[in-house]
């Protein structure tokens, strides 16, 4: 049986701030006040055929011009025109459990979820109480969880990582498509250099979430074709749309250009630091700044997750974004990899 020794308090302090900054509360000021019935649990559906892929299945996406940003949340503005000059290749998938084990089984790789954390990270908390682990969505009480105390479905469980996803005891078998989570940027961008690939910039990201369509237009609605949430969050996930938590990659349609699940299932990271507002340009060595984490260095995470309802987070857009810390992975945050091999010969007239 799995045991949950309490978390440092300020290490909880510091990432239940970042957990409110991934919408999961900040949201629910402007829409949760309505006291919408709950959805009735519909029988779940039987699960989708999912693709299969080649596990390092890419699709290149043209460069293009495009309004990139959202006006849902204040954090998604400015809406500004931005030029892409070179196009780039990109996975057509979330990385999974798989593909992860062989870069760790190539490399021996140490997640940074699997190190005690920097004591100088964290001067506040006495060094025997840092301990490796990570964020996992758990519900714990939903009495306190209808009352949005965070806490009450988010914990810091020591233990917790990409090979044992809600702490000790835990395992990936049987998981190796679903995407890998409990990583943070460094994990990633190893991952990405041992394939020889990089991770994307928010525009990158954006622009291929939207199909590279220049004609893309922001929909406010929960997208049917993404694992998100359906049911009143935290208490109830209905799964209608044939998932309760996180689905196998490619599950669902894939957008325009065949990518799968760029909206829903894991947040993705990408390189850019985040910033309240988006910058026009970040300059080199920048750490990012968020408001609900201050001091606490961040970058840019994009689509949303299985966690996402429409009385909570709504970020299942191609326009939304948060800021994630970077020395803190969670249970519904993982990420795909992005390359620049030359663009395909473009097929000859019939
Ligand atoms: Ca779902
Ligand atoms: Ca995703």
């Amino acid at each position: 049986m799995r045991t949950e020794p309490q978390a440092p308090v300020a290490m909880a302090y510091r990432w239940i701030p970042n957990l409110l900054a991934l919408g999961l509360a900040a949201a629910c000021l402007v829409s949760c006040q309505k006291a919408e019935p709950p959805q009735a649990v519909l029988a779940t559906q039987p699960a989708k055929v999912c693709n299969e892929f080649s596990s390092e299945a890419q699709v290149y996406v043209a460069p293009g011009s495009f309004t990139m940003g959202d006006d849902r949340f204040p954090e998604e503005g400015p809406l500004r025109k931005e030029q892409l000059r070179k196009g780039f290749w990109m996975d057509v998938h979330e990385v999974t459990n798989g593909q992860f084990a062989r870069f760790v089984e190539a490399t021996g790789y140490i997640t940074v979820a699997e190190r005690r954390p920097d004591p100088s990270a964290y001067p506040e908390i006495p060094a025997d109480q840092l301990v490796p682990g990570s964020a996992v969505f758990q519900l714990k009480n939903a009495e306190r969880a209808l009352a949005n105390d965070v806490s009450a479905w988010w914990s810091f469980v020591p233990g917790a990582y990409w090979r044992a996803p809600e702490g000790l005891n835990s395992t990936i078998v049987g998981r190796e498509n679903y995407p890998v989570v409990h990583v943070v940027l460094a994990d990633a961008q190893a991952y990405a250099r041992w394939a020889g690939r990089r991770l994307p910039s928010e525009i990158e990201w954006e622009w291929a979430a939207r199909g590279a369509d220049p004609a893309s237009v922001n929909d406010h609605e929960q997208p049917s074709q993404a694992n998100t949430w359906q049911g009143k969050f935290p208490i109830q996930d209905a799964a209608i749309d044939g998932y309760a938590g996180l689905a196998p990659v490619g599950c669902f349609a894939p957008n325009g250009i065949g990518l799968h699940d760029m909206i829903g299932n894991v947040w993705e990271w990408t390189v850019d630091p985040y910033y309240e507002r988006r910058p026009r340009t970040i300059k080199a060595g920048a750490k990012g700044d968020d408001p609900m984490q201050k001091g606490v260095p961040v970058a840019t995470i994009k689509g949303g997750s299985f966690l996402c309802a429409p009385g909570y987070c709504m970020r299942y857009r191609p326009g939304a974004r948060h800021g994630q810390d970077l020395a803190l992975g969670a249970s519904h945050i993982g990420f795909r990899t992005v390359g620049d091999a030359p663009a395909p010969a473009s097929k000859p007239p019939p």
